[in-house]
């Protein structure tokens, strides 16, 4: 039976784009408009006996959901879909985990700073007590979950680094711990991975920076050992495996924009009245359940972020 196409799903032509915009090759080979939504099922059997070992990130803060308006997606699904380009070209990161450990968490910070800082996990946290934070998550492909984070808001380390006057912009840059596989030869991504928040950004109180995820420490696919997760925008702005923070004066270059800037525009908020390129962005679907939702302006946390633009 033919199935009519509902104005929310991505049609084939126009599927994953974060694929297609990195090698048209294996788009033809592999697309299908499943490959966008539907749960990975390697990924799935690789993560049925493996969930993330490591030392428990603990809460000692409160939880906070922030206006959450549906249920917490399961581990073992958010675990299904993981878009890592370093590591593969598929969004099946989770196949990773189980095979390689996770590293311990170094990061510096520098750039426009008084005070350039090295953080390893726990002076990380002492920066901060650990908060969990359920946080939606909205891919710029039409997909979304709703993720546990374990961490601390990244504001606490803007200030400990405590920014010259000059500093206008945060820029993010990832190292993962793996190196890219042997198959991946025809994904050639601007290297390294990098992000970028304005200042204002950086400091809201929803900005954070997690090193664990349903209650334990964050596994290699999620990005470990330590990612930025800003709700109210794509979730390509989140950025895995940070391994430097740096301040500058002008806005930083960032992976997806630097490849389409018509598609991935510097700011990458959630905006559901304004539509990708190649496909609308009114509504989304939960990964695991299917269910299909209105997308919300800023991802739901225009009461959060909404005075940065203004
Ligand atoms: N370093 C790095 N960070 C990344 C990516 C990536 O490819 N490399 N993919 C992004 C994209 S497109 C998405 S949708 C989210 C997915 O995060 P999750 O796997 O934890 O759900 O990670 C983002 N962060
Ligand atoms: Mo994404």
């Amino acid at each position: 039976m033919k199935e009519r196409r509902r104005s929310w799903q991505v049609p084939k032509r126009e599927a994953t784009p974060e694929e297609w915009l990195l090698t048209r090759r294996r788009f033809m080979e592999t697309v299908a408009v499943g490959s966008l939504l539907a749960v990975a099922a390697p990924a799935q059997r690789a993560l049925a006996g493996a969930v993330s070992t490591g030392r428990a990130t603990a809460p000692t803060g409160q939880r906070t959901d922030f206006g959450l308006d549906r249920a917490l997606t399961d581990e073992r699904t958010a675990a299904t879909c993981s878009p890592y380009v370093e590591l593969t070209p598929d969004r099946d990161a989770a196949r990773f985990t189980e095979t390689h450990a996770p590293v311990p968490c170094r990061i510096e910070i520098g750039g426009l700073v008084k005070r350039p800082l090295v953080l390893d996990h726990d002076a990380l946290h002492r920066l901060a007590p650990i908060e969990e934070r359920v946080y939606r998550l909205r891919c710029v492909e039409g997909w979304a979950a709703v993720v546990p984070w374990l961490g601390v808001p990244l504001a606490a380390v803007v200030e400990a680094a405590r920014p010259l006057d000059s500093a206008r912009f945060v820029r993010f840059e990832s190292h993962p711990p793996v190196a890219p596989q042997a198959g991946g030869g025809h994904l050639r991504p601007p290297s390294p991975y990098s992000e970028g928040l304005t200042l204002a950004e950086a400091t809201n109180e929803l900005a954070f920076l997690a090193t664990g995820i349903y209650g334990h420490d964050l596994p290699l696919h999620h990005g470990a050992p330590l990612r930025l997760v800003v709700p109210w925008k794509y979730a390509h702005k989140s950025i895995k495996a940070v391994t430097r923070i740096e301040f500058t004066a002008t806005q930083p270059a960032t992976f997806w924009n630097s490849i389409a800037p018509d598609e991935y525009p510097f700011h990458g908020n959630v905006d559901p009245h304004t539509p990708h390129p190649r496909w609308s962005q009114r509504r989304e679907k939960m990964l695991g359940t299917g269910e299909v939702r209105e997308t919300l302006p800023f991802n739901g946390y225009a009461e959060w972020v909404a005075n940065l633009y203004v």
